[in-house]
């Protein structure tokens, strides 16, 4: 007997159902974010004929002004949302401000966070990139939003979500009761149930991080990635490397194989390190469903989805993936390794 096919709407309904208090709000929200990933994957797979039909800023073969795909991206989302009356304000990591609900639609009890297209810089050699989506209850008391519903921990989120742009085109979604993953058919336009119930497999050895920094990391970075690196770590023989530079396709192959994700703080400029990554529109949602997964995120020293946001394009060190390497991690970046004598390390 062949398998059951699943839509995600299927899907979606059927998980409103163990909800009795729900209203079907929360589910058409999820529903709009497909919509917007099926619009942007349509056009993300015409990317390659770019000579064809035009590249940024020329005018197509049908005279219309050909945008980069990002900036498309951002407007698909923010014009799928907009109009709805679920939500109260939006952030995406394209624009400066936070965005908000024309004054001629009605607004609603969630806020959206979302980076339109991550890893665009893969976009001209034709590899993965993808979409992140963070949904959080509004909290403020004014009618339209304000910054604050936006400054939420990522403890607070009532769902996260993102759409990876590969081979094929998959949404990953929780809604803190598991994740469950979707492959796009595109012969019928539908997400179909591929993944239900994903959890990050224990012990993958594989660590996906841009070596090349590795003379702006401090010692204790250098320590852990070295120790993987090593055969003293769990598996007796060196992690295999991979990075992709698109954190989605890299925490995708993290959450589905294991091992760890990291952008640790670079030291490059002394006075002023940093993290890279965003914490509201990438770190937060993506550690939210890792952790759904049975997995870990950390800046290196807490939790990240315990971080308490102060400015919406806030940076942070993200170290995600399998509890115990992410759990090691940590105890390297807070020199724990160093207190207990452990630090020595043969390789660097
Ligand atoms: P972006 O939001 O400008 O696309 O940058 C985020 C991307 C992540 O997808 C990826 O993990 C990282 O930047 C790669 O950075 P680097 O090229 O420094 O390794
Ligand atoms: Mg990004």
């Amino acid at each position: 007997m062949s398998q059951e096919i699943i839509t995600i709407e299927r899907f979606i309904l059927q998980q409103e159902r163990s909800f009795p208090g729900a209203t079907g709000e929360f589910t058409q929200l999820l529903y709009d974010i497909t919509l917007a990933a099926k619009i942007i994957s349509r056009e993300v797979n015409k990317a390659g004929l770019v000579e064809i039909l035009g590249s940024t800023g020329d005018k197509n073969i049908h005279g219309e002004t050909v945008q980069k795909l990002d900036e498309f991206a951002n407007r698909i989302i923010f014009q799928s949302m907009d109009h709805t009356g679920r939500l109260c304000i939006m952030g995406s990591e394209e624009s400066e401000t936070p965005l908000l609900i024309p004054d001629e639609y009605p607004t609603g009890k969630y806020v959206l966070l979302f980076d339109p297209l991550d890893g665009s810089s893969n976009i001209d050699v034709n590899g993965s990139i993808g979409s992140i989506f963070s949904i959080h209850r509004k909290k403020s008391k004014t009618e339209r939003g304000d910054v604050s519903d936006l400054l939420q921990k990522g403890y607070e989120q009532v769902g996260a979500a993102y759409v990876i742009y590969g081979s094929s085109t998959m949404l990953i979604y929780t809604t803190g009761n598991g994740v469950h993953g979707f492959t796009l058919d595109p012969s019928v336009g539908e997400f179909l149930l591929s993944h239900p119930h994903i959890e990050i497999p224990k012990n993958g050895n594989i660590y996906s991080v841009n070596e090349g920094n590795y003379i702006y990391w401090d010692d204790k970075t250098r320590a852990y990635i070295n120790h993987l690196k090593s055969e003293d770590n769990h598996s007796g023989k060196p992690y295999s490397h991979r990075y992709i530079g698109s954190m989605v396709a890299d925490i995708h192959r993290t959450l589905l194989n294991g091992g760890i994700f990291m952008y640790p703080v670079s030291y490059k400029n002394p006075d002023k390190p940093s993290g890279k990554l965003r914490l509201l529109y990438e770190a937060a949602p993506m550690g939210f469903i890792i952790s759904q997964a049975g997995g870990y995120a950390s800046d290196g020293h807490q939790n990240i989805l315990e971080i308490e946001p102060r400015d919406i394009h806030q940076r942070t060190a993200v170290f995600i993936g399998d509890k115990d390497d992410v759990l090691l991690a940590e105890k390297y970046i807070s020199a724990e390794i160093e207190k207990e004598g452990k630090y020595a390390d043969k390789n660097q």
